[in-house]
Protein backbone atom coordinates (compact mmCIF):
# COMPACT_ATOMS: atom_id res chain seq x y z
CA UNK A 1 0.00 0.00 0.00
CA UNK A 2 1.53 3.53 -0.92
CA UNK A 3 1.19 5.83 1.84
CA UNK A 4 0.97 9.03 -0.75
CA UNK A 5 -2.78 9.62 -1.87
CA UNK A 6 -3.83 11.54 -4.63
CA UNK A 7 -5.41 15.53 -4.47
CA UNK A 8 -8.86 15.36 -5.19
CA UNK A 9 -8.81 19.43 -5.25
CA UNK A 10 -8.79 21.41 -8.69
CA UNK A 11 -5.35 22.90 -7.72
CA UNK A 12 -2.36 21.30 -9.33
CA UNK A 13 0.64 20.39 -7.71
CA UNK A 14 3.80 22.04 -9.38
CA UNK A 15 4.57 18.79 -10.84
CA UNK A 16 1.21 18.60 -13.28
CA UNK A 17 1.86 22.29 -13.43
CA UNK A 18 5.12 22.24 -15.02
CA UNK A 19 4.54 18.87 -16.88
CA UNK A 20 1.20 20.60 -18.74
CA UNK A 21 3.17 23.86 -19.40
CA UNK A 22 5.65 21.94 -21.23
CA UNK A 23 3.66 20.09 -23.04
CA UNK A 24 1.32 23.24 -23.93
CA UNK A 25 4.65 25.11 -24.92
CA UNK A 26 4.96 21.89 -27.36
CA UNK A 27 1.42 21.69 -28.58
CA UNK A 28 -0.06 24.97 -28.94
CA UNK A 29 -3.74 25.35 -29.30
CA UNK A 30 -4.67 21.60 -28.95
CA UNK A 31 -7.02 22.22 -26.16
CA UNK A 32 -8.99 19.15 -25.75
CA UNK A 33 -5.80 16.98 -26.42
CA UNK A 34 -4.38 19.06 -23.41
CA UNK A 35 -7.18 18.51 -21.43
CA UNK A 36 -6.79 14.70 -21.83
CA UNK A 37 -4.22 14.76 -20.80
CA UNK A 38 -4.08 16.82 -17.80
CA UNK A 39 -6.90 14.38 -16.96
CA UNK A 40 -4.58 11.68 -16.67
CA UNK A 41 -1.18 12.97 -15.63
CA UNK A 42 -3.15 13.98 -12.56
CA UNK A 43 -3.33 10.33 -11.77
CA UNK A 44 0.04 9.36 -12.59
CA UNK A 45 1.69 11.92 -10.62
CA UNK A 46 1.27 9.56 -7.68
CA UNK A 47 2.44 6.46 -9.93
CA UNK A 48 5.89 7.85 -10.97
CA UNK A 49 6.49 8.94 -7.32
CA UNK A 50 5.73 5.15 -6.32
CA UNK A 51 7.96 4.17 -9.40
CA UNK A 52 11.12 6.43 -9.85
CA UNK A 53 12.10 3.98 -12.82
CA UNK A 54 9.26 5.26 -15.12
CA UNK A 55 10.70 9.38 -14.53
CA UNK A 56 14.16 7.72 -14.99
CA UNK A 57 13.01 6.12 -18.24
CA UNK A 58 11.15 9.34 -19.47
CA UNK A 59 8.07 7.41 -19.50
CA UNK A 60 5.63 9.76 -18.75
CA UNK A 61 7.33 12.52 -22.17
CA UNK A 62 7.10 9.74 -24.29
CA UNK A 63 3.50 8.50 -23.29
CA UNK A 64 2.05 11.95 -24.37
CA UNK A 65 3.88 12.27 -27.64
CA UNK A 66 2.32 10.19 -30.51
CA UNK A 67 4.90 7.52 -32.36
CA UNK A 68 3.41 8.91 -35.42
CA UNK A 69 0.93 11.08 -37.59
CA UNK A 70 -0.08 10.76 -40.91
CA UNK A 71 -2.16 13.47 -42.63
CA UNK A 72 -3.10 12.81 -46.05
CA UNK A 73 -5.00 14.92 -48.63
CA UNK A 74 -8.35 13.30 -49.53
CA UNK A 75 -9.77 14.60 -52.94
CA UNK A 76 -13.33 13.02 -54.21
CA UNK A 77 -15.88 14.23 -56.25
CA UNK A 78 -19.50 14.93 -55.71
CA UNK A 79 -22.57 14.14 -57.39
CA UNK A 80 -22.36 17.21 -59.02
CA UNK A 81 -19.28 16.94 -60.16
CA UNK A 82 -17.36 18.93 -58.24
CA UNK A 83 -14.03 18.90 -56.74
CA UNK A 84 -13.72 18.73 -52.74
CA UNK A 85 -10.39 18.37 -50.82
CA UNK A 86 -10.52 17.43 -47.18
CA UNK A 87 -7.87 16.16 -44.75
CA UNK A 88 -7.30 13.13 -43.40
CA UNK A 89 -5.25 11.61 -40.39
CA UNK A 90 -4.08 8.56 -38.32
CA UNK A 91 -2.47 9.77 -35.23
CA UNK A 92 -0.09 5.46 -34.44
CA UNK A 93 -0.51 6.95 -30.51
CA UNK A 94 1.08 4.70 -28.76
CA UNK A 95 2.35 0.37 -30.36
CA UNK A 96 4.24 -0.94 -27.01
CA UNK A 97 1.27 -3.65 -26.08
CA UNK A 98 0.24 -4.27 -29.87
CA UNK A 99 -1.15 -3.08 -33.03
CA UNK A 100 -2.45 0.79 -33.07
CA UNK A 101 -6.52 -0.11 -32.81
CA UNK A 102 -8.76 2.48 -32.50
CA UNK A 103 -11.86 4.38 -34.46
CA UNK A 104 -12.24 6.37 -37.20
CA UNK A 105 -14.18 9.87 -36.70
CA UNK A 106 -16.06 11.57 -40.07
CA UNK A 107 -16.99 14.99 -38.51
CA UNK A 108 -16.35 18.58 -39.72
CA UNK A 109 -14.78 19.12 -36.40
CA UNK A 110 -12.08 16.39 -36.60
CA UNK A 111 -8.30 17.87 -36.42
CA UNK A 112 -5.36 17.27 -34.81
CA UNK A 113 -6.36 18.07 -31.75
CA UNK A 114 -9.43 16.31 -31.45
CA UNK A 115 -7.51 12.91 -33.29
CA UNK A 116 -4.58 13.09 -30.29
CA UNK A 117 -6.82 13.36 -27.60
CA UNK A 118 -9.05 10.30 -28.84
CA UNK A 119 -5.91 8.32 -29.40
CA UNK A 120 -4.33 9.08 -26.52
CA UNK A 121 -7.33 8.36 -24.48
CA UNK A 122 -7.44 4.88 -26.86
CA UNK A 123 -3.76 4.06 -25.12
CA UNK A 124 -5.00 3.80 -21.51
CA UNK A 125 -8.74 2.47 -22.59
CA UNK A 126 -7.08 -0.72 -24.99
CA UNK A 127 -4.74 -1.48 -22.18
CA UNK A 128 -7.98 -1.61 -19.65
CA UNK A 129 -9.48 -4.51 -21.69
CA UNK A 130 -6.57 -6.49 -21.45
CA UNK A 131 -6.17 -7.85 -24.69
CA UNK A 132 -3.15 -7.26 -26.39
CA UNK A 133 -4.13 -3.61 -28.36
CA UNK A 134 -1.54 -0.51 -28.75
CA UNK A 135 -3.73 2.63 -29.30
CA UNK A 136 -4.54 5.22 -32.53
CA UNK A 137 -7.29 7.19 -33.47
CA UNK A 138 -7.96 8.55 -37.04
CA UNK A 139 -10.16 10.15 -39.69
CA UNK A 140 -11.29 13.19 -41.30
CA UNK A 141 -12.90 16.73 -41.31
CA UNK A 142 -15.14 15.73 -44.15
CA UNK A 143 -18.99 16.03 -43.06
CA UNK A 144 -21.05 12.81 -43.91
CA UNK A 145 -24.38 14.88 -43.49
CA UNK A 146 -26.47 15.17 -46.27
CA UNK A 147 -24.43 12.93 -48.67
CA UNK A 148 -25.55 10.96 -50.88
CA UNK A 149 -24.58 6.85 -50.56
CA UNK A 150 -22.46 7.15 -54.18
CA UNK A 151 -20.40 10.52 -52.77
CA UNK A 152 -20.23 8.43 -49.16
CA UNK A 153 -18.49 6.08 -51.10
CA UNK A 154 -16.45 7.80 -53.41
CA UNK A 155 -14.93 9.75 -50.37
CA UNK A 156 -14.17 6.48 -48.21
CA UNK A 157 -12.88 4.67 -51.40
CA UNK A 158 -10.51 8.12 -51.68
CA UNK A 159 -9.65 8.10 -48.24
CA UNK A 160 -8.59 4.69 -48.07
CA UNK A 161 -6.66 5.14 -51.18
CA UNK A 162 -4.26 6.66 -48.95
CA UNK A 163 -4.71 5.13 -45.81
CA UNK A 164 -4.02 1.80 -46.76
CA UNK A 165 0.31 2.32 -47.29
CA UNK A 166 -0.14 2.99 -43.52
CA UNK A 167 -2.27 -0.23 -41.95
CA UNK A 168 -2.03 -3.61 -41.56
CA UNK A 169 -3.75 -6.43 -39.55
CA UNK A 170 -0.50 -6.11 -37.59
CA UNK A 171 0.41 -2.63 -37.75
CA UNK A 172 -2.82 -1.01 -37.49
CA UNK A 173 -6.31 -1.89 -37.28
CA UNK A 174 -8.50 0.87 -37.81
CA UNK A 175 -12.83 0.95 -36.69
CA UNK A 176 -15.79 3.25 -36.82
CA UNK A 177 -16.50 6.25 -34.69
CA UNK A 178 -18.57 8.95 -34.75
CA UNK A 179 -20.13 9.60 -38.46
CA UNK A 180 -17.82 6.09 -39.11
CA UNK A 181 -20.62 3.27 -39.00
CA UNK A 182 -20.90 -0.08 -40.71
CA UNK A 183 -22.09 1.02 -44.29
CA UNK A 184 -18.11 3.35 -44.24
CA UNK A 185 -16.06 0.27 -43.26
CA UNK A 186 -17.62 -1.51 -45.99
CA UNK A 187 -16.61 0.96 -48.46
CA UNK A 188 -13.67 1.45 -46.85
CA UNK A 189 -12.46 -2.37 -46.50
CA UNK A 190 -13.77 -2.85 -49.92
CA UNK A 191 -11.18 -0.63 -51.53
CA UNK A 192 -8.38 -1.15 -49.07
CA UNK A 193 -9.01 -5.50 -50.51
CA UNK A 194 -8.96 -3.59 -54.33
CA UNK A 195 -5.78 -2.28 -53.50
CA UNK A 196 -3.81 -5.10 -51.45
CA UNK A 197 -5.64 -7.89 -53.03
CA UNK A 198 -5.94 -9.39 -49.70
CA UNK A 199 -8.65 -10.30 -47.53
CA UNK A 200 -7.47 -9.71 -44.14
CA UNK A 201 -8.15 -8.18 -40.41
CA UNK A 202 -7.35 -4.84 -41.35
CA UNK A 203 -10.68 -3.22 -39.90
CA UNK A 204 -12.75 -4.05 -37.19
CA UNK A 205 -16.79 -3.42 -37.32
CA UNK A 206 -16.99 -5.90 -40.55
CA UNK A 207 -20.09 -6.94 -41.94
CA UNK A 208 -20.99 -10.58 -40.28
CA UNK A 209 -20.62 -11.74 -43.86
CA UNK A 210 -17.23 -10.51 -44.05
CA UNK A 211 -15.25 -11.34 -41.25
CA UNK A 212 -17.21 -9.19 -38.85
CA UNK A 213 -18.41 -10.33 -35.05
CA UNK A 214 -21.26 -10.56 -33.75
CA UNK A 215 -22.63 -8.22 -30.71
CA UNK A 216 -19.94 -5.50 -32.18
CA UNK A 217 -22.40 -3.19 -32.98
CA UNK A 218 -23.88 -3.63 -29.64
CA UNK A 219 -20.35 -3.91 -27.48
CA UNK A 220 -20.12 -0.23 -26.68
CA UNK A 221 -23.13 0.43 -25.86
CA UNK A 222 -24.20 -2.92 -23.40
CA UNK A 223 -20.77 -2.30 -22.85
CA UNK A 224 -21.92 1.56 -20.62
CA UNK A 225 -24.73 -0.27 -19.12
CA UNK A 226 -22.58 -3.19 -17.75
CA UNK A 227 -19.82 -0.88 -16.53
CA UNK A 228 -22.95 1.08 -14.79
CA UNK A 229 -24.51 -1.87 -13.24
CA UNK A 230 -21.37 -2.59 -11.52
CA UNK A 231 -20.89 0.67 -10.32
CA UNK A 232 -24.63 0.45 -8.67
CA UNK A 233 -23.84 -3.11 -7.40
CA UNK A 234 -21.29 -1.47 -4.84
CA UNK A 235 -24.14 0.42 -3.40
CA UNK A 236 -26.40 -2.62 -3.30
CA UNK A 237 -28.33 -0.88 -6.30
CA UNK A 238 -29.57 -1.82 -10.02
CA UNK A 239 -30.96 -0.29 -13.18
CA UNK A 240 -34.25 -1.82 -12.19
CA UNK A 241 -36.90 0.90 -12.12
CA UNK A 242 -34.19 3.90 -12.60
CA UNK A 243 -35.06 6.65 -15.24
CA UNK A 244 -31.55 7.24 -17.31
CA UNK A 245 -31.23 10.29 -19.10
CA UNK A 246 -28.72 9.05 -22.25
CA UNK A 247 -27.35 11.95 -24.97
CA UNK A 248 -26.91 11.42 -28.94
CA UNK A 249 -28.74 8.67 -31.05
CA UNK A 250 -26.25 6.81 -32.82
CA UNK A 251 -24.89 3.91 -32.66
CA UNK A 252 -23.31 3.29 -28.89
CA UNK A 253 -26.48 5.89 -27.79
CA UNK A 254 -28.88 3.52 -29.47
CA UNK A 255 -27.38 0.13 -27.99
CA UNK A 256 -27.54 1.86 -24.67
CA UNK A 257 -31.11 2.46 -25.04
CA UNK A 258 -31.45 -1.56 -25.76
CA UNK A 259 -29.51 -2.59 -22.78
CA UNK A 260 -30.89 -0.35 -20.46
CA UNK A 261 -34.17 -1.48 -21.15
CA UNK A 262 -32.86 -5.11 -20.50
CA UNK A 263 -32.22 -4.62 -17.49
CA UNK A 264 -35.26 -2.51 -16.24
CA UNK A 265 -34.74 0.57 -16.29
CA UNK A 266 -36.36 3.42 -18.63
CA UNK A 267 -34.29 5.52 -21.29
CA UNK A 268 -36.09 9.19 -20.96
CA UNK A 269 -34.18 11.42 -23.04
CA UNK A 270 -32.07 11.05 -26.29
CA UNK A 271 -30.79 13.98 -28.78
CA UNK A 272 -28.66 14.74 -31.40
CA UNK A 273 -26.37 17.73 -32.78
CA UNK A 274 -29.65 19.89 -33.38
CA UNK A 275 -31.51 19.39 -30.02
CA UNK A 276 -33.12 16.33 -27.46
CA UNK A 277 -36.24 14.56 -27.20
CA UNK A 278 -38.12 14.37 -23.67
CA UNK A 279 -40.17 11.16 -23.24
CA UNK A 280 -41.31 11.03 -19.68
CA UNK A 281 -43.54 7.66 -20.54
CA UNK A 282 -39.96 6.65 -21.77
CA UNK A 283 -38.42 4.99 -24.70
CA UNK A 284 -39.98 1.33 -25.66
CA UNK A 285 -38.67 -1.02 -28.03
CA UNK A 286 -41.14 0.10 -30.34
CA UNK A 287 -39.73 3.25 -29.80
CA UNK A 288 -36.08 2.34 -29.79
CA UNK A 289 -36.90 0.62 -33.61
CA UNK A 290 -38.48 3.67 -34.93
CA UNK A 291 -35.43 6.03 -33.95
CA UNK A 292 -33.10 3.13 -34.84
CA UNK A 293 -34.76 3.13 -38.23
CA UNK A 294 -34.90 7.31 -38.20
CA UNK A 295 -31.40 7.49 -37.59
CA UNK A 296 -29.43 4.69 -39.73
CA UNK A 297 -32.27 4.35 -42.58
CA UNK A 298 -33.60 7.44 -43.02
CA UNK A 299 -31.10 9.91 -41.76
CA UNK A 300 -33.52 12.00 -40.45
CA UNK A 301 -33.36 14.39 -37.03
CA UNK A 302 -34.26 13.55 -33.50
CA UNK A 303 -37.23 16.42 -33.69
CA UNK A 304 -38.93 13.67 -36.09
CA UNK A 305 -39.27 11.62 -33.10
CA UNK A 306 -41.73 14.02 -31.40
CA UNK A 307 -43.78 14.41 -34.13
CA UNK A 308 -44.49 10.88 -34.33
CA UNK A 309 -44.86 10.36 -30.62
CA UNK A 310 -47.41 11.83 -28.15
CA UNK A 311 -46.57 12.88 -24.91
CA UNK A 312 -43.16 14.09 -25.72
CA UNK A 313 -40.93 17.06 -26.10
CA UNK A 314 -38.67 18.43 -28.35
CA UNK A 315 -35.76 21.36 -28.43
CA UNK A 316 -33.31 22.94 -30.33
CA UNK A 317 -29.85 22.92 -28.80
CA UNK A 318 -27.14 24.74 -29.66
CA UNK A 319 -23.68 23.17 -27.75
CA UNK A 320 -21.49 25.25 -28.64
CA UNK A 321 -23.29 27.78 -25.98
CA UNK A 322 -22.80 25.32 -23.40
CA UNK A 323 -24.09 22.35 -22.34
CA UNK A 324 -27.43 20.85 -23.03
CA UNK A 325 -30.85 21.43 -21.41
CA UNK A 326 -31.36 17.79 -21.37
CA UNK A 327 -29.22 17.32 -18.03
CA UNK A 328 -31.21 19.04 -15.87
CA UNK A 329 -34.09 16.72 -16.50
CA UNK A 330 -34.46 14.55 -13.04
CA UNK A 331 -32.96 11.12 -13.17
CA UNK A 332 -30.86 8.71 -11.35
CA UNK A 333 -28.69 7.13 -14.05
CA UNK A 334 -26.86 9.08 -16.92
CA UNK A 335 -25.31 7.93 -19.95
CA UNK A 336 -23.74 10.64 -22.24
CA UNK A 337 -23.45 9.18 -25.39
CA UNK A 338 -22.71 11.66 -28.41
CA UNK A 339 -19.50 13.81 -28.01
CA UNK A 340 -16.63 15.35 -26.01
CA UNK A 341 -17.42 18.05 -23.23
CA UNK A 342 -20.87 17.61 -23.29
CA UNK A 343 -21.08 18.43 -19.06
CA UNK A 344 -20.11 21.46 -17.98
CA UNK A 345 -19.65 21.66 -14.07
CA UNK A 346 -23.35 24.00 -14.12
CA UNK A 347 -24.57 20.61 -15.80
CA UNK A 348 -23.07 18.22 -13.47
CA UNK A 349 -24.07 20.45 -10.64
CA UNK A 350 -27.87 20.46 -11.81
CA UNK A 351 -28.11 16.29 -12.48
CA UNK A 352 -27.10 15.75 -8.67
CA UNK A 353 -29.00 18.29 -7.57
CA UNK A 354 -31.84 16.29 -9.19
CA UNK A 355 -31.00 13.10 -8.10
CA UNK A 356 -28.40 11.67 -10.85
CA UNK A 357 -26.18 8.95 -8.55
CA UNK A 358 -24.17 7.21 -11.65
CA UNK A 359 -22.81 8.44 -14.64
CA UNK A 360 -21.41 5.91 -17.14
CA UNK A 361 -19.45 7.22 -20.27
CA UNK A 362 -20.66 5.45 -23.90
CA UNK A 363 -18.74 8.97 -25.59
CA UNK A 364 -15.12 9.57 -25.23
CA UNK A 365 -14.51 12.54 -22.40
CA UNK A 366 -18.59 14.07 -22.56
CA UNK A 367 -17.65 15.29 -18.87
CA UNK A 368 -15.81 18.79 -18.52
CA UNK A 369 -13.13 18.39 -15.78
CA UNK A 370 -15.44 21.06 -13.51
CA UNK A 371 -17.99 18.32 -14.08
CA UNK A 372 -15.82 15.81 -13.19
CA UNK A 373 -14.70 17.42 -10.45
CA UNK A 374 -18.39 17.92 -8.98
CA UNK A 375 -19.49 14.33 -9.48
CA UNK A 376 -16.37 12.89 -7.58
CA UNK A 377 -17.12 15.69 -4.92
CA UNK A 378 -20.45 14.37 -4.36
CA UNK A 379 -19.58 10.90 -4.20
CA UNK A 380 -21.52 10.11 -7.99
CA UNK A 381 -20.64 6.63 -9.45
CA UNK A 382 -18.70 8.25 -12.29
CA UNK A 383 -17.30 5.60 -14.87
CA UNK A 384 -14.73 7.55 -17.18
CA UNK A 385 -15.17 6.99 -20.60
CA UNK A 386 -11.92 5.13 -21.12
CA UNK A 387 -12.78 2.48 -18.82
CA UNK A 388 -16.93 2.43 -19.30
CA UNK A 389 -16.93 2.76 -23.02
CA UNK A 390 -14.01 0.28 -23.81
CA UNK A 391 -16.64 -2.26 -24.46
CA UNK A 392 -16.59 -1.25 -28.63
CA UNK A 393 -12.93 -1.98 -28.72
CA UNK A 394 -12.94 -5.21 -26.79
CA UNK A 395 -15.07 -6.93 -28.77
CA UNK A 396 -12.90 -5.59 -31.96
CA UNK A 397 -10.28 -6.78 -30.15
CA UNK A 398 -12.22 -10.06 -30.01
CA UNK A 399 -13.14 -9.46 -34.24
CA UNK A 400 -9.61 -9.92 -34.88
CA UNK A 401 -9.44 -12.76 -32.56
CA UNK A 402 -12.13 -14.62 -34.75
CA UNK A 403 -10.94 -13.70 -37.54
CA UNK A 404 -7.04 -15.24 -37.37
CA UNK A 405 -8.83 -18.02 -36.16
CA UNK A 406 -11.23 -17.92 -39.36
CA UNK A 407 -14.04 -18.71 -37.07
CA UNK A 408 -17.44 -17.22 -35.94
CA UNK A 409 -18.21 -17.09 -32.21
CA UNK A 410 -21.89 -17.08 -31.22
CA UNK A 411 -23.70 -14.04 -29.80
CA UNK A 412 -24.22 -16.05 -26.24
CA UNK A 413 -20.03 -16.31 -26.63
CA UNK A 414 -18.93 -12.81 -27.48
CA UNK A 415 -21.47 -11.07 -24.96
CA UNK A 416 -20.54 -13.35 -22.12
CA UNK A 417 -16.67 -12.13 -22.98
CA UNK A 418 -17.69 -8.61 -23.25
CA UNK A 419 -19.63 -8.95 -19.52
CA UNK A 420 -16.52 -10.58 -18.36
CA UNK A 421 -14.27 -7.81 -19.68
CA UNK A 422 -16.32 -4.92 -18.03
CA UNK A 423 -16.31 -6.70 -15.11
CA UNK A 424 -12.88 -7.30 -14.99
CA UNK A 425 -12.37 -3.32 -15.83
CA UNK A 426 -14.48 -2.35 -13.25
CA UNK A 427 -12.64 -4.50 -10.98
CA UNK A 428 -9.13 -3.06 -11.87
CA UNK A 429 -10.24 0.59 -11.49
CA UNK A 430 -11.27 0.10 -8.15
CA UNK A 431 -8.35 -2.16 -7.11
CA UNK A 432 -6.11 0.95 -8.38
CA UNK A 433 -7.94 3.73 -6.79
CA UNK A 434 -8.13 1.66 -3.39
CA UNK A 435 -4.30 1.04 -4.01
CA UNK A 436 -3.87 4.74 -4.39
CA UNK A 437 -5.35 6.04 -1.58
CA UNK A 438 -8.59 7.06 -3.39
CA UNK A 439 -11.27 4.13 -3.48
CA UNK A 440 -14.21 4.51 -5.27
CA UNK A 441 -12.27 7.12 -7.85
CA UNK A 442 -12.80 5.34 -11.00
CA UNK A 443 -11.63 8.13 -12.88
CA UNK A 444 -7.83 7.98 -11.03
CA UNK A 445 -8.41 3.32 -11.25
CA UNK A 446 -9.14 3.54 -14.85
CA UNK A 447 -5.56 5.75 -15.34
CA UNK A 448 -3.77 3.85 -13.17
CA UNK A 449 -4.63 0.49 -13.97
CA UNK A 450 -4.63 1.23 -17.89
CA UNK A 451 -1.06 3.00 -17.60
CA UNK A 452 0.80 0.31 -15.38
CA UNK A 453 0.35 -2.19 -18.40
CA UNK A 454 1.48 0.13 -21.68
CA UNK A 455 4.35 1.87 -18.86
CA UNK A 456 6.12 -1.76 -18.48
CA UNK A 457 6.08 -3.19 -22.34
CA UNK A 458 7.51 0.14 -22.47
CA UNK A 459 10.33 -0.65 -19.84
CA UNK A 460 11.19 -3.94 -21.43
CA UNK A 461 11.24 -2.74 -24.77
CA UNK A 462 14.18 0.37 -24.01
CA UNK A 463 14.20 3.74 -25.12
CA UNK A 464 13.06 3.64 -28.31
P1 LIG B 1 -22.53 8.12 -34.24
O1 LIG B 1 -22.01 8.90 -35.39
O2 LIG B 1 -23.22 6.83 -34.48
O3 LIG B 1 -23.51 9.02 -33.35
C1 LIG B 1 -23.08 10.23 -32.83
C2 LIG B 1 -24.24 10.91 -32.14
O4 LIG B 1 -23.78 12.05 -31.44
C3 LIG B 1 -25.29 11.42 -33.11
O5 LIG B 1 -26.53 11.44 -32.47
C4 LIG B 1 -24.78 12.83 -33.41
O6 LIG B 1 -25.80 13.72 -33.85
C5 LIG B 1 -24.27 13.25 -32.06
N1 LIG B 1 -23.14 14.17 -32.21
C6 LIG B 1 -21.99 13.93 -32.87
N2 LIG B 1 -21.18 15.00 -32.83
C7 LIG B 1 -21.84 15.91 -32.15
C8 LIG B 1 -21.52 17.22 -31.76
N3 LIG B 1 -20.36 17.84 -32.08
N4 LIG B 1 -22.45 17.88 -31.04
C9 LIG B 1 -23.61 17.28 -30.70
N5 LIG B 1 -23.98 16.05 -31.04
C10 LIG B 1 -23.09 15.38 -31.75
O7 LIG B 1 -21.26 7.91 -33.28
P2 LIG B 1 -21.07 6.86 -32.08
O8 LIG B 1 -22.36 6.58 -31.42
O9 LIG B 1 -20.24 5.75 -32.60
O10 LIG B 1 -20.13 7.71 -31.11
C11 LIG B 1 -20.65 8.48 -30.02
C12 LIG B 1 -19.56 8.70 -28.99
O11 LIG B 1 -19.11 7.42 -28.51
C13 LIG B 1 -18.29 9.40 -29.50
O12 LIG B 1 -17.74 10.16 -28.44
C14 LIG B 1 -17.35 8.23 -29.80
O13 LIG B 1 -16.00 8.62 -29.77
C15 LIG B 1 -17.69 7.30 -28.64
N6 LIG B 1 -17.34 5.90 -28.80
C16 LIG B 1 -17.78 5.18 -29.87
C17 LIG B 1 -17.46 3.84 -29.97
C18 LIG B 1 -18.00 2.98 -31.06
O14 LIG B 1 -17.76 1.76 -31.00
N7 LIG B 1 -18.71 3.50 -32.04
C19 LIG B 1 -16.60 3.19 -28.98
C20 LIG B 1 -16.25 4.02 -27.84
C21 LIG B 1 -16.61 5.33 -27.79
P3 LIG B 1 -26.17 13.88 -35.42
O15 LIG B 1 -27.01 12.68 -35.75
O16 LIG B 1 -26.91 15.16 -35.49
O17 LIG B 1 -24.86 13.91 -36.15
O1 LIG C 1 -13.43 5.08 -29.14
C1 LIG C 1 -13.42 3.86 -29.39
O2 LIG C 1 -13.03 3.02 -28.57
C2 LIG C 1 -13.90 3.42 -30.71
N1 LIG C 1 -14.32 4.27 -31.50
C3 LIG C 1 -13.83 1.98 -31.09
C4 LIG C 1 -12.46 1.61 -31.58
C5 LIG C 1 -12.32 0.22 -32.15
O3 LIG C 1 -11.22 -0.04 -32.65
O4 LIG C 1 -13.25 -0.58 -32.10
Amino acid sequence: MSTSTIDHSVARSSFVQEFMHALSDRNPGETEFLQAVEECIVSLEKVVERHPEYRSAGILDRIVEPERIIQFRVTWMDDQGEVHVNRGYRVQFNGAIGPYKGGLRFHPSVNRSILKFLGFEQVFKNSLTTLPIGGGKGGSDFDPRGRSDAEIMRFCHAFMSELFRFIGPDTDVPAGDIGVGGREIGYLFGQYRKLTNRFTGVLTGRGINWGGSLIRPEATGFGAVYFASSMLETRGRSLEGMDCLVSGSGNVAQYTTEKVLDLGGRVITMSDSTGYIHDPNGIDRNKLQWIMDLKNNRRGRIAEYAEAHSGVTYHDHDLSAGSSPLWRIPAEAAFPSATQNEIDGAAAQVMVDNGVICVSEGANMPTMPEGQHCFIKENVLYGPGKAANAGGVAVSALEMAQGSQRMYWSREEVDRHLKDIMGRIHKASLEAAADYGVAGNYLHGANIAGFRKVADAMMDQGII
